[in-house]
């Protein structure tokens, strides 16, 4: 599993990329409705009753600079109430709830979870990022109901992102450079292991790639759409050229959907 640095997500508390601008060209919706959808609410969801937390953890490798700072932002541009507590670990854990938090914020170097205190119910990065970007492939593509597509890696992203396509009706094929993954994946799932990594992104026009990897343009086919959450990410001019559309960002496509699926607990419970 990558492991963010700073350098990686120094734009994301000023929202340098713009993700909203860059998400309503590729897919047609902001950061937050696809994150609404993603989370299977309806409409236009206020939030601003959710106190958000987002507690530094120490633990392991330590805290990354700007990390709580740049998922502070990314819930906050939401609409919730957030902020970074002034503790970390169990200090800050106990601070946001002593200070009402309905969501507790918190990665370590393998875990990343909000946590919904009113319901004791959590939601993973893992998850997050999958159906975040499963849903902006699906909106880029106009749908994937019978749709070819691939997925690119069958570590914890691309578990998820298999079944979660596979229930948005596309016709899914997954490759790993561990062969023996994606045929677990196809034994478990009844989707389709693909050896050939060259040649399935080649025959594939739609494509989450969940591999901390890019690929060479020169193999990609003309038109494609490339969901990738995976860092360090890059793609050539020709990947460029050939893509209709890549959507990439470092950490805010995931982050929101874990936010908004964590209040859509207490939401959807309310009806
Ligand atoms: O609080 C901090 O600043 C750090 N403990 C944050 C650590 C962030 N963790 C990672 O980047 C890990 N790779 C885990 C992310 C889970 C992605 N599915």
């Amino acid at each position: 599993m990558t492991r963010l640095t700073s350098d990686l997500i120094e734009g994301v508390p000023d929202d340098k990329m713009d993700l909203d601008s860059v998400l309503r060209r590729a897919c047609g919706t902001t950061v937050k409705q696809m994150a609404i959808q993603a989370a299977g609410l309806e409409g236009d969801v206020d939030l601003s009753g959710f106190r958000a937390a987002c507690v530094p953890i120490t633990s392991g490798l330590g805290v990354i600079g700007g990390f709580s700072e740049s998922v502070n932002a990314i819930v906050g541009r939401l609409g919730m109430d957030s902020y970074v507590t002034s503790g970390t670990d169990v200090q800050g854990f106990s601070e946001a709830i002593r200070d009402g938090a309905d969501i507790v914020m918190m990665a370590d170097d393998t875990m990343f979870i909000a946590y919904n205190v009113r319901e004791g119910r959590q939601t993973n990065n893992s998850w997050g990022t999958a159906m975040g970007y499963s849903v902006c492939l699906r909106n880029a593509a106009g749908g994937l109901e019978g749709k070819k597509v691939l997925v690119i890696g069958a570590g914890f992203v691309g578990t998820e992102a298999v079944q979660i396509l596979k229930g948005m009706g596309a016709e899914v094929s997954v490759t790993d450079i561990v062969p023996e993954k994606a045929e677990a994946l196809q034994a478990r799932f009844g989707v389709k292991a693909l050896r050939d990594k060259d040649s399935a992104i080649s025959s594939h026009s739609l494509i989450l790639n969940a591999a901390p990897a890019s690929f060479p343009g020169r193999i990609m086919a003309e038109g494609s759409i490339v969901s990738t959450p995976g860092v360090p990410h890059q793609f050539d001019d020709e990947g460029r050229r050939k893509a209709k559309a890549i959507i990439h960002d470092p950490l805010e496509i995931g982050t929101a959907v874990m936010a908004v699926n964590s209040a859509a607990f207490t939401i959807k419970k309310k009806g």
